[in-house]
């Protein structure tokens, strides 16, 4: 399939996102606080190569530079996030003018060069002071949260016209409260549903007190989802694995946003939920968003498996089963985009679907000063392209944002696999344009016709 990007029409946004963490470093300058990554980091044996975020790509002090950078690649939004410590260094309480001076020199020089500020608000970088009071397992979050909230958007809220309440609610409560491989590095079953059901709370919450204070924003946030098909397709326990899979990773935020409660039929044990919640919680959870983001990277391969604790079910890795993955052991499987896009636009009271991120770690070809990153390149336009063939099936998404500007710290996974379409020496902090971001540029500008493979996709048989 061909395509450019007026094919999508003027109205849709492209743009790239980011997380403050991942990119800003600058930890403890200029009064702000310790965050659960802050700390998470300094743990034996958690990230590997023992990296960490104190650095990162110091953003703090390079944003002018890489703003710059993305207007002279035609990026027209930029999505980036707040970090609480930075602006509570106690999580509520007094504020650090330093902090909101940042942000506000960010935002500023974006809507100078005409850049739009795509603002999340938590990303996962929880003040560590609250989590010594129990963070998102103490229902106290809540309040902590709707004071954060209201900060932002009495500080950037005149000039920020597009937010995110919290992102992939199910990453850092699964990683983070049951797993233990994310910060604050806790287990188990209670800890992870006292946390879900607190962070969905939370995501309505913020959603409320945002369009309280302004009207005139559009306000969102963003949900993984993994396009999920069972190991054996004829196989019951496969697909009542299948079941339980989706309602865990894909449905259990998004479906109290939207009014329908918690899917547990699907999966019994969640039920356990309804112990963290109050009489009427119900109906908090639920609010209308303007915007739903949608992350979107792989589809998972479920097999029923009794061994595996509660769930009954285990993920295939795809290094186990195609040669096609990334260097997160991802399959790259396009259609799982288009598959996404459909679920959501099934749920009646989505208003706009927004791809708020989609990308690719594959190591890099570096050549002089030139990075090749063809396998990027052929990713990115063959997920845009699923895009577009959901679009024009009616699908109601109206942007999309390349997961991400430049190399980063990739979480438990450090800074080795490398997700940016601009490279980022982390030594010097010499940024240089992978070709993929020249590819994304090119795109942008109109000047040049994408073309998609169409591999593995029913739809085109
Ligand atoms: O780097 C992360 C990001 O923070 C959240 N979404 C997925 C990305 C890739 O793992």
């Amino acid at each position: 399939m061909l395509f450019t990007r007026k094919d999508f029409g003027d109205d849709f946004k492209w743009g790239v996102s980011t997380a403050a963490y991942q990119i800003e470093g600058a930890h403890a300058k200029d009064g702000k606080g310790s965050s659960i990554w802050d700390t998470f980091v300094q743990k034996r044996k958690k990230i590997l190569n023992q990296d960490h975020g104190n650095i990162a790509c110091d953003f703090y002090h390079h944003y002018a530079e890489d703003i710059a950078l993305l207007y002279k690649l035609n990026i027209p939004n930029f999505r980036f996030s707040l970090a609480w410590s930075r602006i509570f260094p106690m999580g509520i309480g007094s504020i650090n003018y330093k902090g909101i001076d940042f942000y506000n020199r960010l935002i500023d020089f974006c809507l100078e060069v005409g850049i739009d500020p795509w603002v999340t608000i938590y990303h996962w970088d929880l003040p560590d002071y609250l989590h010594k009071k129990g963070g998102w397992t103490n229902r106290e979050i809540v309040d902590w949260f709707g004071e954060y909230v209201a900060t932002c958007s009495k500080y950037f809220g005149d000039r920020v016209k597009n937010w995110m309440v919290l992102n992939e609610p199910m990453v850092f409560t699964g990683a983070g409260y049951f797993l233990g491989v994310h910060a604050p590095g806790k287990k188990g079953l209670s800890n992870f549903l006292a946390a879900a059901h607190h962070a969905t709370l939370c995501q309505a919450e913020g959603g409320r007190i945002l369009r309280s204070l302004r009207t005139d924003s559009s306000i969102g946030t963003t949900f993984s989802y993994s396009h999920i098909e069972p190991a054996r397709k004829t196989d019951d326990k496969d697909n009542r694995a299948v079941k339980k899979v989706d309602a865990l990773i894909n449905r259990f935020f998004i479906e109290p946003l939207l009014g329908m409660g918690y899917p547990t039929n699907d999966f019994r044990l969640l039920q356990r939920i309804e112990r963290f919640m109050y009489p009427q919680d119900e109906k908090k959870l639920a609010f209308d968003m303007d915007f739903i983001g949608l992350q979107n990277y792989t589809r998972e391969i479920v097999q029923h498996n009794p061994f595996m604790p509660f769930i009954k079910a285990k993920i295939i890795k795809a290094s186990k089963r195609v040669t096609n993955y990334t260097l997160m052991d991802w399959e790259v499987y396009p259609p799982s985009i288009y598959e996404a896009l459909k679920q959501y636009d099934r749920y009646e009271n989505i208003k706009e679907i927004i791809v708020t991120e989609n990308g690719a770690a594959f190591t890099d070809q570096i050549t002089g000063t030139t990075i090749n990153d063809d396998k990027r390149v052929r990713f990115l336009q063959d997920y845009i392209g699923q895009v577009l063939l959901a679009k024009n099936e009616g699908v109601k998404v109206n942007g999309y944002f390349v997961w991400t500007l430049l190399d980063n710290f990739e979480w438990a996974e450090g800074f080795h696999p490398r997700f940016g379409i601009v490279y980022v020496d982390f030594n010097t902090q010499e940024r240089i344009v992978k070709n993929s971001g020249k590819w994304y540029s090119h795109f942008l500008q109109n000047t040049l016709t994408a073309s998609s493979e169409l591999q593995n996709n029913e739809h085109f048989e």
